[in-house]
């Protein structure tokens, strides 16, 4: 038995790279499905790589019983080395052949080849692949696979196009050459909801969302999804589909959301299976994208994939914001920009501006899971965003067609990227470029001046030091500006300033009066925007704003500038803030979803993390009773519209997911949540009672627990659910979000001794135990009870799926923004579980860097 994890963890560099002494000509595999002794048959044809001198026959493995290798025929001796084995190999093409044995049914890390309710399947990015056999497991090693799969199971699944079945075993060929990490397999006694497509160039294409039996009435959606995501990338992208099969795979027991393999996307079943009943609106969208990335994929990060793993933004950032592009395109660009701002700032901020932050494509990693981040996904994203925003449209899709010409086939880097922006447009990138290699969230300041009929803003960009880079080069930032006139008329539409220095000027001359500047526009950039204004500038850009987002910003500010006075002095919430936001969700020509964005309120972490930069340590519990105060109050002096609101938003008819009864159903909800806080819960007894959609019941159940009449409904709940393991993840997750502060330990103590708790699935492990990290007030409650719990449950999960468990240490990396009794306690409870016997390698770097 070879196990890597008894080598000392080591730090990778970028600037080690070096291309494998070896290329793959072909590999054959044959799975002989055993759930503890599956026995892997590898036929693998090597030839020296051109490219390179370095002569060592290096192939990784873990985990691996080796039975035999031979070389041309003749069995050979290997050296096992820490990550794998070595050989002595002709300096001429060779065939290599091996079996191991490995056991799915014990891999509990959900990582190779494992089993998830008795139904075989894989994940094998980033480095799964080397506990199937030895193999070169790096994504610049390129070849096409035959596979062939011997079992008893009904279904029985591997990339590419099937090429012969029958009794007891099946075969695929997947002809476009792809690294190990797309490799996929799947086996099981699954049922299928079929589809079809057919391509613009009219290749006929066979669909299949494959499930557990039970669960084919939840795969229609997914199925639509699919073909809207085949036919957009083809009109926008010219990206068309290139098999005759395309299969998705729903999985319970999964690490993340879902993976792109060649032609076999393997999904957790939370992010492809949805039905009225069980999936709320935001289930739906959510899985709409996430269909749609995994589809995109297919063009950017499978046919175009990376060179190394420090590469992970070209194929993430890009996909995320292909995915972006569509989302806005079937739904409404406003509210799309409007939740990914919202969801940079919640996550991605927090990662930037704290101990684990990391430039899009870091330099160094000890363990690559521990990189599928916000920084590498939303900002790796937002950086392409800018990109789009500097070249305009057209040079963009100049870009895109020449990466897709130029580099098909190939596995690349960021550079390649680059380089096709500069041959398309002319421009240099060597200061672009910075956006991927620098970290941290650059501040923007901005003055204003007006004198004699001539409007100046100068803009400054800082940005604060991050571990290991302290000081930071000037970035190339897009600014989008309007300038609006005192009666709310934009006098001047929106333009793109480029700012390249650390402080530059911008000019508008001849003006008759002084303009109201909206600034960063669209969020034109992932910065953090520090500007001299007052709430009475901010409530006119509310009312005023031509552009969306900025409008929805200004109320933002409002908020937090409200919720900031009331938490540090406990004044009274702004009668400014009230009146803007009361004139603005009373407009009925404006969209209901974007209502429904501006009566949300900043998430509580997000507004610790707010105190935090401004020099005030974060009261959690201060900020739980100023946000509880604040939605009361507004609850109080809306009383007369809310009812109207209530009422008017009410979708008539069969429940559709389509955006346009989504964005009522989001501003009923929105607007239930606070009458539940002076009508005792009546209405929202009403709504759970009457719900025939899971949106309308939870959002009922949810605002019942609110008003603190929930427990009828909770119990309610669950005997109607739990036979469907999805909604009950909801149930679990609801109570402990929904926990007061000093219950919030508890609650989640408590329902991890429930009989439908188990840990070793990371969908309810997350439910419960995410939520725990997720309710801020309750896991930074003053006993530390929270604390304790969360680091007791990581220290159980880790020895069985390190991928989740490091994850979840997230949960700590603000623990220094904190009073000095909470960061003792957060300090402790980490290292705590630092001194466990053989944590992790992945536990142990997250928990390394979160405390150095
Ligand atoms: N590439 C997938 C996400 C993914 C990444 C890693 C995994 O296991 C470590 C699994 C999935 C995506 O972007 O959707
Ligand atoms: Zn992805």
């Amino acid at each position: 038995m070879q196990d890597a994890a008894t080598a000392t963890p080591e730090t990778i560099f970028l600037k080690d790279y070096t291309p494998f002494g070896y290329k793959v000509d072909s590999v054959s595999l044959t799975f002989k499905l055993a759930p503890r002794a599956t026995r892997v048959i590898s036929k693998i044809v090597f030839s020296p790589n051109p490219e390179t001198t370095d002569a060592r026959f290096f192939l990784h493995g873990k985990q691996l019983d080796l039975k035999w290798a031979k070389i041309d025929g003749t069995e050979i001796a290997t050296r096992a080395v820490p990550g794998g084995l070595e050989a002595d190999v002709p300096t001429v093409p060779f065939l290599w052949e091996a079996e191991v044995e490995i056991s799915p049914e014990t891999n509990t890390a959900l990582e190779g080849l494992y089993q998830s309710n008795g139904m075989y399947c894989t994940q094998c990015e980033a480095e799964g692949f080397r506990k199937i056999t030895f193999y070169p497991d790096r994504p610049d090693v390129m070849s096409t696979f035959t596979v062939r799969i011997e079992g008893s199971e009904k279904v029985m699944l591997s990339n590419g196009n099937p090429t012969a079945s029958g009794t007891g075993f099946a075969e695929w060929y997947d002809p476009w050459p792809k690294p190990a990490y797309l490799f996929a397999l799947v086996a099981g006694d699954l049922v299928n909801h079929p589809g079809s497509f057919t391509t613009k160039s009219g290749r006929p294409v066979e669909l299949n969302i494959w499930v557990r039996p039970g669960d084919e009435g939840k795969c229609a959606f997914g199925m639509e999804a699919l073909k809207k995501s085949m036919t957009w990338d083809e009109e926008v992208y010219g990206c068309e589909y290139d098999l005759d099969l395309f299969n998705i795979v729903a999985v319970d027991d999964f690490n993340m959301g879902a993976m792109e393999n060649k032609g076999l996307n393997i999904f957790n079943s939370s992010c492809v299976l949805a039905s009225p009943e069980t999936s709320t609106d935001a289930n739906f969208e959510r899985i709409e994208a996430i269909i749609a990335h995994e589809y995109f994929h297919n063009w950017t990060g499978n046919r175009i994939t990376c060179r190394d793993w420090f590469q992970l933004c070209l194929k993430e950032g890009l996909t995320v914001f292909r995915d972006a592009q569509f989302t806005s395109d079937m739904r409404g660009a406003a509210v799309k920009r409007i939740n990914d701002a919202c969801d940079l700032r919640g996550r991605q901020y927090a990662e930037d501006n704290g101990p684990l932050a990391h430039p899009p494509r870091p330099d160094s990693f000890v363990e690559i899971n521990n990189f599928y981040t916000a920084t590498v996904y939303e900002k790796g994203a937002e950086v392409i965003g800018m990109l789009k925003r500097l070249v305009g449209d057209e040079a963009y899709t100049k870009a895109l067609d020449l990466y897709f010409e130029r580099h098909d086939g190939q596995a690349c880097t960021i550079e390649d990227w680059l380089n096709v922006f500069e041959d398309a447009t002319g421009r240099s990138m060597k200061r672009f470029k910075r956006w991927y290699t620098s970290a941290g969230t650059p501040r923007l300041s901005v003055k204003e001046s007006y004198n004699k009929g001539t409007f100046k803003l100068t803009f400054r960009q800082d940005t604060p030091p991050t571990p290991g880079q302290k000081q930071k080069k000037p970035r190339v930032i897009p600014i989008a500006v309007g300038l609006l006139a005192e009666d709310g008329t934009e006098t001047h539409p929106t333009q793109v300033l480029e700012m390249t220095k650390r402080q530059q000027s911008f000019k508008w001359e001849k003006l008759s009066a002084k303009p109201v500047a909206s600034i960063l526009r669209e969020f034109s950039a992932p910065v953090i925007l520090q500007r001299e204004t007052n709430d009475t500038e901010r409530a006119f850009l509310l009312a005023h704003d031509t552009d969306p987002f900025n409008r929805w910003e200004a109320g933002r500010e409002l908020s937090k500038s409200t919720l900031k006075a009331m938490i540090t002095t406990g004044a009274p919430a702004s009668a400014l803030y009230l009146d803007s936001l009361h004139a603005a969700i009373r407009d009925d020509a404006q969209d209901p979803g974007f209502r429904a964005m501006l009566l949300t309120l900043p998430g509580q972490s997000e507004l610790a993390q707010m105190l935090h930069d401004d020099g005030v340590t974060p009261d959690p519990q201060a900020i739980y009773d100023a946000v509880q105060t604040l939605k009361l109050t507004m609850a109080q002096q809306m009383q007369d519209t809310l009812p109207r609101l209530y009422a008017a938003s009410q979708v008539d008819g069969p429940y559709s997911p389509d955006a346009a009864d989504a964005n009522k159903r989001a501003l009923a909800g929105a607007v239930l949540g606070l009458i539940s806080r002076t009508d005792g819960g009546k209405t929202a007894q009403a709504q759970y009672d009457d719900a025939d959609n899971m949106t309308q019941q939870l959002g009922g159940l949810s605002a019942l627990l609110t008003a603190e009449k929930g427990e009828a409904a909770v119990q309610a709940f669950y005997t109607q659910w739990r036979h469907d393991r999805l909604v009950l993840d909801k149930w679990f997750m609801l109570q402990v979000a929904h926990a007061a502060p000093e219950a919030t330990a508890a609650t989640a103590e408590a329902l991890t001794r429930h009989a439908d708790f188990t840990h070793t699935n990371p969908n309810r492990f997350r439910a419960t135990l995410g939520a725990l990290a997720g309710n801020h007030a309750g896991f930074h409650h003053d006993s530390g009870a929270s604390y304790a719990l969360l680091a007791d449950w990581l220290i159980t999960l880790d020895p069985l799926n390190p991928q989740t468990t490091a994850r979840m240490c997230a949960a700590f990396q603000t623990w220094r923004h904190y009073d000095a009794k909470r960061q003792d306690v957060m300090r402790a409870a980490m290292e705590r579980i630092l001194a466990q016997k053989d944590l992790s390698r992945d536990t142990t770097e997250m928990l390394s860097r979160i405390l150095s």
